[in-house]
C-alpha cells in the first residue's frame, strides 16, 4: 500500500497531520517547486528564496532519516508549474492507493484540493491542520449565532480553553491584557538587539542564484537574505527573542524608529508561517519565561495575545468568511495604489521609511503594516484589491489566510465592521507620538492646512467626513466627530481643499 504524502511549502512540519503515520518503507512524500505559487503575486525575492530553501532542507532532513521523497524543482524540464499538474504526474510515477495532504492555508489551493480526487482518479484524504491551537470547526462553533466577532471575547475563550496564562480560572496578575502599558515610544539611546540572521549554506545559496535569475524585476532586494531556512535556526531564533527581546517587547510594541526595522520584535512569522514552529512551543517558551521571572507580564501577555489571540482569530475569521470576503469592500475604495508602494519614492518620511525597509527586508512590524502604509491606504481610499495583493506579495510571512484578514479588515474596514469594531484611522499625531520618524520629515505634523502640511492630518479629517453616514453612529468615534463638527465651514473647506489638492499629486 503506497500512500503519497502531498506536502505544501508552508507545512514544513515533521509532525504535520499529513505526515503522522507516514510508512518510511512504503511511502512517498512529494513535494514540488511550482510557477504558479511563485507567480500568482509578484512576491519579494525573499519570500520565494525563504520558501524554496526551507523546502529544500526540509526534503534534505527527510531524506536522512530514510524517507522516501519526491522533490520537483522549479527548473526540472517537465515541470507543468502546478500544484494540480505535479500531483498527477507523481500520481502517474507511483501509482499510489491513496494521497495525504493537510488542508492549505489559502481558499484558492482548497479548491483545487477538493478537485483532486474526481480530477486524478485517486482516493485523497484532506486532514486538518492541527499546527493552529484553534480548528476551523471550533472557530465556527465560536462564531456561530454572534452578530459581531471581537479577537478579546476570542482571546480570553482561548485562554480559558487553552489554560495559558491562567492561574486557576483567573488570568495570570489578575488582568486579561496589558495592552495600556504597551503603547511606550522609544526612549533616546534605548539600543535594540537587532538582527544578525543565518548565513546561506550551499543549499541556500543555490536558490538564491535560481532566484536572482527568475525574479529579478519583483520588488525587493534579495541581497542580505539571512531568514532562518531549518527548524534548527528558528528555534534558535526563537531562543534570541526571548533572552534579548522579549523582556522588551511590550513597551515598546508600537513604537518605530528610523533606520530601526526590527527594534523588540521576534521575527519569528516567516518560520512560524511556513511551520519550522508550532504556534504552541512558542507560546510556552514565552510562559514559562515569565513565570521564571524572566519576562513582565505586560511583555509575555501582549505577545502571547498576538499568538494564541490575533493569529488564531484571523485565520478563524478567514475560513469563516471565505470566498465573500475578499469581495467586500464597505467604503467604496477605488483609488489605484499609489506608484511609491512599489518605488519608495515620496516625500512623506514614514512612508519611505517603511517602504524601504520593507524592500530591503521583507519585513515590517505590525504598526508599521497597520498605521503607516495601512492607514495611509485607507484613508486615501486605495482600491482594496491593490492594496491586498501589495501586502500579500512584499512580506515574507504573507499567506492570505493571515494577510487578508489583517489588510481587507484590520486596516481597509472593507468588511464593514466584522473583525475589527472601527477603523484604525488616525492622523500624522499617532504617528509623530510612536515615532522619530516626523522629525526627519520635509512635512509638517503639526499643519493640517497648506502644502507643507502632514498630509495624514487632512486625509484623516477628509475620511471621517466622507464615511460619515457609516461611522457617525458609533460610539468609539463620537468624539472625533464633535471635534469635526466644531470646525468653522471655512476650516473645514480649507482641510477639505488641502486633502483634494495632495490627493492630485498621487494620480
Ligand atoms: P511580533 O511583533 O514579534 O509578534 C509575534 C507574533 O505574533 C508574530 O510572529 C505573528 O505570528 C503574531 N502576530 C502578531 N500580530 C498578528 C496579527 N495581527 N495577525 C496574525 N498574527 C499576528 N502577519 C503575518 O504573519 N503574515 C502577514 O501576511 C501579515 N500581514 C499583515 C498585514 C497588515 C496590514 C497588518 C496590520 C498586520 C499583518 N500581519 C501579518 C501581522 C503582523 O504585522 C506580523 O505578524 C508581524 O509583524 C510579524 O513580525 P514578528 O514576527 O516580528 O512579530
Ligand atoms: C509561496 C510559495 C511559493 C513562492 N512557492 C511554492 C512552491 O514552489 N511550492 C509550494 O509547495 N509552495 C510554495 N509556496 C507556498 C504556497 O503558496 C502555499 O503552500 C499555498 O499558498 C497554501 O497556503
Ligand atoms: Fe509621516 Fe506626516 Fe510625520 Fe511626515 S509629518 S513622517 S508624512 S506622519
Amino acid at each position: 500500500m503506497t500512500v503519497l504524502r502531498f506536502v505544501l511549502g508552508d507545512q514544513l512540519d515533521r509532525a504535520l497531520s499529513s505526515l503522522t503515520d507516514l510508512e518510511p518503507d512504503a511511502d512517498v512524500v512529494l513535494m514540488v517547486e511550482v510557477a504558479d505559487e511563485a507567480t500568482y503575486v509578484p512576491h519579494h525575492p525573499k519570500k520565494i528564496a525563504l520558501i524554496l530553501a526551507a523546502m529544500r532542507h526540509f526534503v534534505a532532513g527527510l531524506e536522512a532519516d530514510g524517507v522516501a521523497v519526491d522533490y520537483v524543482r522549479l527548473d526540472d524540464r517537465d515541470n507543468t508549474g502546478s500544484f494540480t499538474g505535479e500531483l498527477a504526474r507523481a500520481v502517474k510515477r507511483h501509482g499510489p492507493d491513496r494521497v495525504v495532504v493537510t488542508e492549505p492555508g489559502e481558499w484558492r489551493v482548497e479548491q483545487d484540493m477538493k478537485a483532486w480526487e474526481t480530477a486524478l482518479g485517486v482516493a485523497v484524504e484532506i486532514r486538518a491542520d492541527d499546527r493552529f491551537l484553534c480548528s476551523r470547526d471550533a472557530f465556527s462553533a465560536w462564531a456561530e449565532g454572534r452578530k459581531t466577532f471581537r479577537m478579546e471575547h476570542f482571546y480570553r475563550e482561548m485562554r480559558k480553553r487553552t489554560g495559558i496564562l491562567m492561574d486557576g480560572r483567573a488570568p495570570a496578575g489578575g488582568e486579561w491584557n496589558f495592552d495600556k502599558e504597551n503603547r511606550k515610544s522609544l526612549p533616546k539611546g534605548l539600543r535594540a538587539p537587532g538582527f544578525e540572521g543565518y548565513a546561506p549554506d550551499a543549499v541556500t545559496e543555490e536558490v538564491l542564484a535560481l532566484v536572482a535569475d527568475r525574479f529579478a524585476d519583483n520588488f525587493g532586494d534579495l541581497d542580505g537574505f539571512r531568514f532562518p531556512v531549518t527548524r534548527e535556526q528558528a528555534l534558535d531564533l526563537l531562543d534570541r527573542f526571548v533572552e534579548h527581546g522579549l523582556a522588551r517587547f511590550g513597551d515598546y510594541q508600537d513604537a518605530m524608529a528610523v533606520g530601526e526595522p526590527f527594534l523588540f520584535h521576534s521575527l519569528i512569522s516567516p518560520a512560524l508561517n511556513i511551520g519550522l514552529l508550532r504556534p504552541r512551543e512558542v507560546i510556552e517558551r514565552v510562559e514559562a519565561a515569565y513565570r521564571d521571572g524572566a519576562a513582565p507580564l505586560n511583555a509575555a501577555e501582549g505577545f502571547i495575545r498576538q499568538i494564541l489571540g490575533w493569529r488564531e482569530y484571523v485565520r478563524g475569521i478567514y475560513w469563516h468568511a471565505m470566498p465573500d470576503y475578499a469581495d467586500t469592500n464597505a467604503f467604496s475604495a477605488d483609488r489605484p495604489l499609489p506608484g511609491f508602494y512599489w518605488s519608495g519614492e515620496t516625500d512623506m518620511r514614514c512612508l519611505a521609511e517603511v517602504i524601504g525597509q520593507t524592500r530591503r527586508e521583507a519585513y515590517a512590524h505590525h504598526i508599521q503594516r497597520l498605521m503607516v502604509t495601512g492607514c495611509f491606504a485607507l484613508l486615501i481610499g486605495a482600491d482594496p484589491v491593490e492594496v491586498n495583493d501589495w501586502y500579500l506579495a512584499v512580506y515574507a510571512d504573507a499567506f492570505e489566510w493571515v494577510q487578508l484578514p489583517n489588510t481587507h479588515g484590520m486596516v481597509l474596514h472593507a468588511d464593514g465592521g466584522m473583525l475589527g469594531s472601527k477603523p484604525y484611522a488616525a492622523s500624522g499625531k499617532y504617528i509623530d507620538r510612536m515615532s522619530d520618524y516626523c522629525r526627519h520629515c520635509r512635512f509638517d505634523v503639526t499643519e493640517t492646512e497648506g502644502e507643507n502640511a502632514c498630509p495624514f492630518n487632512a486625509l484623516y479629517w477628509r475620511f471621517l467626513h466622507r464615511h460619515g453616514d457609516r461611522l457617525r453612529d458609533n460610539r468609539r468615534m463620537a468624539m472625533i466627530y464633535r471635534t469635526w463638527d466644531r470646525f468653522d465651514a471655512e476650516r473645514r473647506d480649507a482641510i477639505l481643499e488641502r486633502a483634494e489638492t495632495f490627493l492630485e499629486t498621487l494620480s
